[in-house]
């Protein structure tokens, strides 16, 4: 069938996609073998991007509210600000288990680029079914890069688990293909333009999130 234009992305990008999904850090944890500063350095840098993610999820949630059809957007949406909420709460506690000071994070030019890029989408000029787009690419990322860390053959260390678990789970990957039918079904319906647009987002995610993942060394 024609109509799937998300698995057809996977497809013909499925390089880059696993690229953001089997980075190096990623596969450090999987093996075993991370260095646990890159995991401090993460954690702390990934704390400010969620607190700018916030902002924008508000902006889908809006958007969502003005421009869909299925008032069931708004809730699956409106679970995301749930959990982002839950979300920012576990990222205190967990730095203060590693002793990462949330309040003295500066952020590096990779996560600056990101929450730029998610600036841009929260502009009303930018519509409902480009944003949907990129909130599904960003949380599917995630998912699937922490589930690897979670499979059977994986080395992953005991205290990490419980952060591959956040993104790792099969709720969290539920939730991901809830946002992935919503897009689907939009992009569906969308002129070439939209669709060229939301394309084009999908592959800027993916690069995005490569960046970074690569500024868990610290060097940046
Ligand atoms: C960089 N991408 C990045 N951080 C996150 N927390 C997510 C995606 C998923 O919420």
């Amino acid at each position: 069938m024609e109509g799937d234009i998300i698995e057809t992305w996977l497809r013909k990008h499925r390089f880059s996609y696993i690229g953001a999904t089997r980075h190096p850090f990623i596969l450090s944890i999987h093996d075993g073998s991370i260095d646990l500063n890159n995991f401090k350095n993460w954690l702390g840098q990934d704390y400010v991007f969620v607190r700018a993610f916030v902002p924008f999820v508000a902006s889908l949630l809006i958007k969502a509210w003005k421009e869909s059809d299925d008032n069931s957007d708004v809730d699956v949406i409106l679970g995301g600000v749930a959990s982002l909420s839950d979300e920012i709460a576990w990222f205190k506690n967990e730095s203060s288990k590693w002793d990462v000071a949330l309040a003295n994070i500066v952020p590096q030019n990779a996560n600056q680029e990101y929450c730029r890029f998610l600036e841009g989408l929260i502009d009303p000029d930018v519509g409902y079914t480009v944003a949907i787009t990129a909130f599904w690419a960003i949380e599917t990322v995630y998912h699937d890069s922490y589930a690897h860390c979670l499979d059977d053959d994986s080395r992953t260390p005991e205290e990490l688990r419980e952060t591959c678990k956040r993104w790792g789970n099969d709720d969290f990957g539920q939730y991901c293909q809830s946002l992935q039918s919503i897009a689907t079904r939009r992009l569906a319906k969308a002129s070439n333009d939209v669709i060229a647009k939301a394309e084009a987002v999908f592959l800027q995610v993916l690069e995005l999130e490569v960046d970074f993942w690569n500024m868990s060394n610290g060097k940046n």
